[in-house]
């Protein structure tokens, strides 16, 4: 094999390595650069009601995955969006205190569902208060004809009363809402 021949050879193998290094680049550029944005998950409005101490917060901070530590009581209103596989919640939380509550309905409009959190082992008082309020909600037009969670907090606490004991199922004919009962979200 003459001289000629072997350079020729080896010219040709190190522009065949060339292309596959530059196809490796090529590739690896595009996996990481233009896969695209992952495709959108819809996004759904809800309103987060119940009495101060109820737990709103809490909750949404645990479906967060934030530290339980840095809640405080609501004043006013605060959002979360709450990321799930299919979909993502933008949770409105209305402040429960006395003073905030009789300002909750100017906050319903827009909203496409409701999550309405009890204090399970409150004072037969506070549970009363919160039937009421719950109640309202049940009934008002803009709540009316949405998706209602009732959550049942608080149900590590020994004082908690099971769903049947908040008698609450009395409160509308329509019985579509889902009840469920909470335990040590944030212990
Ligand atoms: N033991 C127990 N404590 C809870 C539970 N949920 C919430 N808490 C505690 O109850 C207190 C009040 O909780 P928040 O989440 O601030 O209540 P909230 O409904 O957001 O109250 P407002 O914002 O004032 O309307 C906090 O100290 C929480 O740690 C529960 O399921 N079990
Ligand atoms: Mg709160």
């Amino acid at each position: 094999m003459g001289s000629q021949t072997v350079r020729h050879e080896l010219v040709t193998k190190h522009a065949q390595n060339v292309s596959k290094v530059r196809i490796t680049v090529i590739y690896c550029f595009r996996a990481l650069c233009c896969k695209g944005p992952p495709p959108a998950r819809p996004e759904y409005d809800l309103v987060c009601i119940g009495l101060t101490g109820s737990g709103k917060t809490s909750l949404l901070s645990k479906l967060c995955s934030e530290s339980p530590d840095s809640v405080v009581s609501t004043t006013g209103f605060s959002i979360k969006a709450v990321p799930f596989q299919n979909a993502i919640l933008n949770v409105k939380e209305l402040g429960g205190a006395d003073n905030i509550r009789k300002y909750w309905s100017r906050y319903y409009q827009g909203s496409q569902g409701v999550i309405f959190v009890l204090d399970s082992a409150s004072s037969e008082d506070d549970l009363e208060t919160a039937r009421n309020e719950l109640h309202s909600a049940l009934q008002h037009p803009q709540l009316c004809t949405l998706p209602f969670l009732i959550l049942a907090n608080h149900q590590d606490k020994p004082a908690a009363r099971s769903v049947q004991e908040q008698k609450l199922e009395d409160l509308s004919e329509d019985i579509s809402h889902l009840f469920l009962r909470a335990k040590g979200l944030v212990i």
